[in-house]
This record gives structure tokens, sequence and C-alpha cells, in this order.
């Protein structure tokens, strides 16, 4: 029985996204494993996709339900989250204004003006750069975005990072992990292992609950590329906690069911390592399946090295899950100027 039977939903997705094999990077890969991606970012028509889409569809009915005229979010400049943010308030036919903080110490010379913040910019969306660092927490600048709609008699509805510390922000992911126990079921295999790029929390957060239903939490591996592993750990352990209790779990999470690993999110948040890049080029040149700097070339990289050390055992399956971000690719141009 589904966790989210008492939960209203509004559709913004296509359905289930497809699970593939991966041959060709499996094999360059080279371990004894077996590598599957589940495509969250092909999940929908709206401003091409990704994870925040699952997470909105919970939220939506509770932003229809309070009157709300315009959404209110925040992110980095190139954040994927504030684009899902403007291609629901279009798709809802409201209005969106968006605190873009200086998350990334990347220079380049278009960084914004293209990918994400463009596609933003395009559906109406009135996003506002500001100067201040990296925090996945509240922030005072998306507060005071709150109140400058309220002051100008407007009705805001705030939706915090990645809609992560929202009541509602993990269902989406609880709803991910029933998906594939029940495609699962379809294939006649479990995976072992589900490889997923965390920051704010809610996505790697909402797997946890899901799966945690089945006593299977564990095989959730967190590839932190938040670089701020304490508080995105705390995050991920405090949204977990509040959610098990609304979906009623019927039992705690311990913390040993939060498993998040760290070691590739250097050097710093939004800024590829030489391996993340070597792992972007890896998924696109075997499998022409595109990933970012930023989050998911992150989990790749780990999902990559994992393998090589040994991390599962021989003749695992594992299963990306591939949450979207491929925009961010054009802030990036000279980085990938020769492939
Ligand atoms: C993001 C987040 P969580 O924030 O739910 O942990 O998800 C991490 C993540 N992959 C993974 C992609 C493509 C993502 O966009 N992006 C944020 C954004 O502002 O875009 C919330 C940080």
């Amino acid at each position: 029985m589904s966790l989210l039977k008492n939960f209203e939903r509004y559709p913004l997705t296509f359905g289930p996204t497809a699970i593939e094999f991966l041959p060709r990077l499996t094999e360059a890969v080279g371990a004894d494993i077996e590598i599957y991606a589940k495509r969250d970012d092909c999940n929908s028509g709206l401003a091409l996709g990704g994870n925040k889409l699952r997470k909105m569809e919970y939220i939506v009915p509770d932003i229809l339900a309070s009157g709300a005229d315009t959404l209110v979010s925040i992110g980095g400049v190139q954040s994927n989250h504030t684009r899902m943010v403007a291609a629901v308030a279009a798709k809802l036919g409201l209005k969106c204004r968006l605190v873009q903080e200086s998350w990334v110490p990347h220079e380049d010379a278009v960084y914004d003006r293209v990918g994400n913040i463009l596609l933003t910019r395009l559906m109406g969306a009135d996003s506002r750069i500001v100067d201040h660092g990296f925090d996945i927490g509240i922030r005072e600048s998306w507060q005071q975005a709150m109140q400058s709609v309220r002051d100008e008699g407007g009705v805001p509805y705030g939706i915090p990072a990645g809609a992560s510390v929202h009541k509602y922000g993990c269902l989406g992911y609880i709803g991910f992990a029933e998906e594939v126990m029940q495609q699962e079921l379809d294939l006649g295999f479990q995976f072992d292992y589900i490889v997923v790029c965390v920051v704010t929390g809610s996505t790697q957060g909402g797997m946890i609950v899901g799966f945690a239903a089945a006593d299977r939490a564990e095989q959730v591996i967190g590839i932190d590329a938040s670089g701020a592993l304490q508080q995105t750990r705390a995050q991920v352990r405090d949204i977990v906690s509040k959610t098990a209790e609304l979906v009623r779990l019927g039992r705690e999470i311990s913390d040993q069911e939060i498993v998040i690993n760290p070691d590739y999110a250097y050097p710093a948040y939004g800024v590829p390592s030489a391996e993340t890049n070597d792992a972007i080029r890896l998924a696109a040149q075997t499998e022409a399946m595109i990933t970012d700097p930023v989050y998911e070339g992150k989990s790749m990289q780990g999902l990559i090295d994992l393998a090589r050390k040994g991390f599962f055992e021989p003749g695992a399956k594992v299963l990306y899950a591939h949450l979207g971000g491929a925009p961010a690719l054009n802030g990036y141009s000279y980085t990938y100027r020769n492939g």
C-alpha cells in the first residue's frame, strides 16, 4: 500500500520514468557490476524537466489551496530548481519571483545568461541576482523576496531551496521509491544500490523514507555535491524524520539508514574536479547520457569510483538516479570547449 495514498498529486510529469540498462558504460567502468539509470531527467515536457517536478507535484495542491498569486523561491544563478519553479508558475498562470544567489565560485563570461537562467527568464519569471554565497538553509534574501511581493499587494507562496524543507518536499521521491519497486516486479529482479546526488536533501530523503518501507533505505547511496556535509546530513536527517511521521511510516529511521558519501564534492559546490569531468565525458561518450558539472556529474563520478574500488559486491545491480541538470553545462562552455 502506498505511503502517499492520503496526499493529493497534481500531475506535472509524463508518468513513471524509464529505467534503462547502460551496457557501454558498464563495460567501460570495468567492474563486475551492472549499471542502470532511471531517467528522471526526461520526466516532463515542462522546460526540460528534472527532479524538482516530482517534488512540485505534491506541493502544487497546497499552492492552489493557498490562494497565492506569486511563487517565490531561491537558488544559485544556474539553479535547476528555480527553473522548475518558473516552469510551474508559467504552467499554472502564476507570477514568479526568484532570488538567485552567487553560490558558485565560477567565472564564465556568459554564466548568468545561458542555460537555466536563460530558460527561467524566458518563462517570464522575475529573477533577481544577489551576491550571497552558498547555503542550503532558509535565507533572509528569500524572506525579503516574499515581503517584497506582499508590499506590492501580491500573495506569495514560498518554496525553499530545492523545495527541501517544505512540509511536502519529500513526497515526490517517496513516489520514486515506490515506482522503482513496482518496476522491479516487471524487470524480475531488485536493484542492490541506488546512487543519487544530494544537496538540499529531499530527493535522497524521499527515497530513504520510501525504501525504508521495504527495509531497503541503506541501499540508497547519497553522493554529496554540496561540500557542506554536516549541514546536508543534518538537513536530510531532519526531513527524513518529519516525513516518516507525516506519511505514518510506523517506525523511526535510524542514522545508519542515511548513507551519504562526501568524497566527490571537491573542490567546491558547483565546481567540477578533473575526475568529475572524466565521468561526464565517459557517460556522454558511451551512452549519450548527459550529466552536469554541479550535480549529476559528481554522482556519476562517485558511482564509477565506488565501482572500481569494489564497494559494490560482484554481480551487483546499481541504479543511477538521473535527476536532470544538463542546462547548466552551458555555463561551463570553456571547460568543455574540446569535448
Ligand atoms: C539537484 C538540486 P536535492 O537538492 O534534493 O538534494 O537534489 C540535488 C540535485 N541533481 C541533484 C540535480 C540536477 C539538482 O538540480 N538542485 C538545487 C537547485 O537549486 O537546482 C536545489 C539545489
